[in-house]
């Protein structure tokens, strides 16, 4: 296989994010390495034997890298200055689009200059998929960054198959019906031959706007455009590297951090365990007052069980996320605060990203997995826990507003705004039979095994070249 870039390939991938990080040695020199990660494991495969492009931003504002040969295929930089990850990405992205796609969590807000730098920045996408792809080559847009990239890009290169998958929810027109551009963005992404979603919920909604707009019919998962192309939408739930996840965490390695992270822990009879970005999308307020107030009722004996929870940082540029992580900061602090035990706090809150290893230790040690999403698109997290689990003697505890809960069914399911049912599933998992909790256990592992990130790249793109 060539070692250098090739000026055209038969198959593309427009990201917001490229798929490395670049990484600094002691001695200066600077590399880039693969980002951990589902999408990248499950495209690359495709992308080294099709001889395959991704196209996206390198993370830092203002640099121009030029593009270059990784692991197989070809990484192709599109720059961003400081004013577009003001106005593009941390304004309409993720100020405007992410919490209208949330079902209005935090209040969306739309400036018009963030619309016209999200537009010009899609265009900027666009014109690169466009002189990258080769005649007939397969491109697959991802995510709400870059909603309107389909329809510009069908306009530059009407030869090109186009795929589109969503990884947010898609929100119901009651809500969506706010947005000031919502015209240019349904038709923006009716630019693609198929649009994915999460779930099916999210079909519905889009296919109820898409019907307003004049001469387009859509029903059955088919939307009819005057210009006699049809569009598919259809659900393509998103999923993990299942084995790779099982293998990580039961390498000798991994077991051995998880027996450290135990004993630093205080060797606890039972880990809750949770591990979100921080975002308020995510449901960490109503989770941490939760268990607060079972710890308080010693309901949970703060003397036998801890409650680690990991947040990422994220987003810290945007006004909501910074007020998010002072929220929690106070809630954890008061709550451990008034624990009796001097030896140890209730809850190990750490805002920090960790390795993949450490992570998947984490999962090992937990004996109650806690995802309480307000709302989320699928959620990962949820299925790296069971795919880790050799063991049956574990639960997890799962918001019925995750994409997730529509797979795996076993879950104890909770309405994460309802803090009283909440501690009530909690209590429930922890008290289960052995019995009950393996066949639960079981179940989902199957579902997630069944169903990992593999099947999910092949029935989209399946779908999308069988047209
Ligand atoms: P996210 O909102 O980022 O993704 P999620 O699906 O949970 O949410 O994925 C997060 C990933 O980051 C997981 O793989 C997790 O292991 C990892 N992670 C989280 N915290 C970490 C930490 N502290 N250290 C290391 N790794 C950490 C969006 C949508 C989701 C959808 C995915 C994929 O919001 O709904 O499931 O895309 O489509």
């Amino acid at each position: 296989m060539s070692e250098t870039v090739q000026e055209k390939a038969s198959f593309l991938v427009v990201a917001n994010r490229l798929p490395v990080d670049r990484v600094t040695s002691e001695d200066g020199t600077e590399s880039w390495r693969s980002s951990p990660g589902g999408l990248v494991t499950a495209l690359e495969p495709v992308m080294q034997s099709r001889g395959g492009a991704w196209i996206g931003w390198p993370g830092a504002p203002d640099e121009r890298v030029e593009p270059f040969h990784h692991d197989g295929y070809d990484i192709i930089p599109v720059p961003l200055s400081s004013q577009d990850v003001e106005r593009f990405y941390e304004g309409f992205s993720n100020a405007t689009l992410w919490p209208l796609f949330h079902d209005c969590i935090a209040e969306p807000v739309f400036h018009r200059e963030w619309w016209d730098a999200f537009r010009e920045v899609n265009q900027r996408f666009a014109r690169v998929a466009a002189e990258r792809a080769e005649q007939g080559a397969t491109v697959w847009i991802q995510d709400y960054q870059l909603h309107l990239v389909p329809q510009m890009l069908r306009e530059m290169r009407p030869d090109l198959r186009i795929g589109f998958f969503l990884h947010i929810p898609f929100p119901p027109p009651e809500l969506f019906t706010r947005m000031p551009w919502r015209k240019e963005l349904i038709e923006g992404v009716l630019g693609a031959d198929l649009i994915g979603f999460q779930f099916p919920g999210c079909v519905s909604n889009f296919l109820r706007l898409a019907r307003r707009l004049p001469d387009v019919e859509g029903a059955r998962g088919r939307v009819h455009m005057p210009d006699g192309r049809m569009v598919v939408v259809k659900a393509f739930p998103i999923s993990i590297d299942a084995v790779g996840m099982r293998n990580l965490a039961n390498s000798p390695q991994v077991l051995a951090e998880a027996q450290k992270l135990r004993q630093e822990l205080g060797d606890p009879s039972t880990i809750l365990f949770g591990v979100d970005r921080l975002d308020y999308s995510k449901g960490l307020r109503n989770r941490v007052r939760a268990i607060g107030e079972l710890f308080e009722s010693r309901d949970l004996d703060p003397e036998q069980v801890v409650f680690l929870q990991l947040a990422t940082p994220s987003r810290e540029r945007v006004k909501e996320y910074r007020m998010l992580r002072n929220d929690i900061d106070l809630l954890v602090g008061r709550i451990n605060s008034q624990s009796t035990s001097l030896a140890r706090s209730p809850i190990a809150y750490r805002y920090t990203s960790v390795p993949r290893e450490t992570l998947a230790a984490m999962y090992q040690i937990a004996d109650l997995m806690i995802v309480t999403p307000l709302r989320d698109g699928m959620n990962l997290v949820a299925k790296e826990y069971v795919a880790c689990r050799s063991r049956n003697d574990s639960a997890l505890v799962l918001s019925e507003f995750a994409g997730a809960a529509l797979e795996l069914r076993q879950a104890y399911m909770v309405n994460p705004y309802d803090i009283d049912g909440m501690k009530a599933s909690i209590l429930q998992a922890l008290h289960e039979s052995p019995r009950v909790k393996a066949r639960k256990m079981r179940a989902m592992r199957k579902q997630v095994f069944d169903h990992d990130i593999n099947v999910w790249a092949d029935s989209f793109l399946t779908e999308l070249e069988s047209n």
